[in-house]
């Protein structure tokens, strides 16, 4: 190895030992640089004789070549490894599982309330709406409730603490007959003086209040009322669109139903609805669903109708008992106590 290959070697080992592109570049002045090792050679040119200059000349200026060739391979390198370097710090694993969002679920009283709609739907009945707080006329006076009725004691009823024009407290609603009272009113309303009315045909489900708290009842419950209103609805229908209900909702063709007569200020006459399941658990046992009867003349009258005119049928039931039936489940406040473990088993 004569001195010019020893100073390729020597460059070329420098430049290796250089871990960044800032020593490589010392490294190079080195060498290259004005005061570098192949600038110190050509100075030693003016030395020689002209045939000398010429062979020696062209022998370094290989070598300042090589040596050149050396630099840039070794900021190539340099340049590779810092971009791979910082590829690897910014590294993405896109094979990691993303965040999940709780998908939410229905809750099991929502989708019974909604399967009552589409059934009631798909027979010809609207479905109303209306405030939870209610005023007394809406949820005892229209209904036919006598003044002392005990159903307007603070034991069976929660009042707001607010009074309404005729000085009574409000309440929050404890049946959801006033949602049917209004919708009765406002379609009475709408038609009055005319020759005939469509016949009123409508459901009200919704939330209810009542002081009343145990394995079977909750302060808050739900209720769907049914009300038929017409010049020729009568008990019979009552009971073809309950027998028709009963069947769709449980999805049981052979159930049998049995009306049982009973009392409520606003039907007469009236009657409790038991239902017999003709297999299952529960097959032949008789179990109440419901309250109906023929909604009582003083009640039309509210409506502004002509009781003497205008007849038909309401009837009423707790969707929580219905989807207890439906599910198997036997405490009502599972329901409501919103511990997921229970109601993700309905999704
Ligand atoms: C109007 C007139 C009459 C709705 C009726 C019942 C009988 C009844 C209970 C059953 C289960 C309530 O949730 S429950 O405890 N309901 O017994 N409800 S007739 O009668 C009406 C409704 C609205 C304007």
């Amino acid at each position: 190895m004569n001195d010019l290959d020893q100073l390729v070697a020597a460059a070329s080992a420098d430049f290796a030992a250089a871990p960044t592109p800032a020593e490589l570049e010392n490294a190079k002045a080195r060498f290259l640089g004005k005061a570098g090792r192949v600038t110190e050679l050509l100075k030693g040119l003016a030395a020689l004789s002209p045939e000398q200059k010429k062979t020696r000349g062209a022998e370094i200026n290989q070598t300042k070549q090589r040596i050149e060739a050396a630099l840039t391979a070794r900021r190539a390198a340099l340049a590779e490894a810092e971009l791979e370097a910082q590829l690897r710090a910014e590294a993405l694993d896109v094979t990691l599982p993303g965040r999940q969002r709780g998908v939410g679920g229905l809750h099991p009283v929502s989708r019974t309330m909604e399967r009552i709609e589409a059934i009631f739907g798909s027979m010809g009945f609207d479905v109303a709406d209306g405030p939870e707080i209610e005023t007394d006329w809406m949820s005892f006076t229209a209904l036919n409730n006598p003044e002392n009725h005990p159903a307007r004691s603070m034991q069976d009823t929660f009042y707001v603490d607010m009074k309404d024009e005729g000085g009574r407290w409000y309440n929050l609603r404890p049946h959801t007959s006033p949602m049917q009272v209004r919708y009765a009113r406002a379609h009475a309303a709408k038609y009055a003086g005319m020759d005939t009315m469509p016949e009123i045909r409508v459901i009200a489900p919704g939330r209810t209040y009542r002081v009343d708290s145990d394995a079977t009842h909750s302060p808050m419950f739900h209720q769907c009322e049914g009300l038929w209103i017409g010049e020729n609805v009568s008990f019979k229908d009552l009971k073809v669109v309950f027998t028709e209900f009963c069947r769709k909702f449980f999805e049981s063709e052979d159930l049998q139903l049995r009306f049982r007569p009973s009392f409520f200020p606003f039907t007469e006459p009236s009657a409790e609805i038991d239902i017999a399941f003709a297999s299952g658990p529960l097959k032949g046992k008789w179990l109440e669903v419901a309250g109906s009867g023929q909604v009582h003349p003083n009640v039309v009258r509210n409506f502004g109708l002509d009781p003497e005119r205008y007849i038909g049928f309401a009837f009423g039931m707790g969707p929580d008992r219905l989807a207890m039936l439906r599910y198997g489940v036997n405490d009502l406040r599972l329901f409501f106590e919103n511990d997921l473990r229970f109601l993700r088993q309905f999704n």
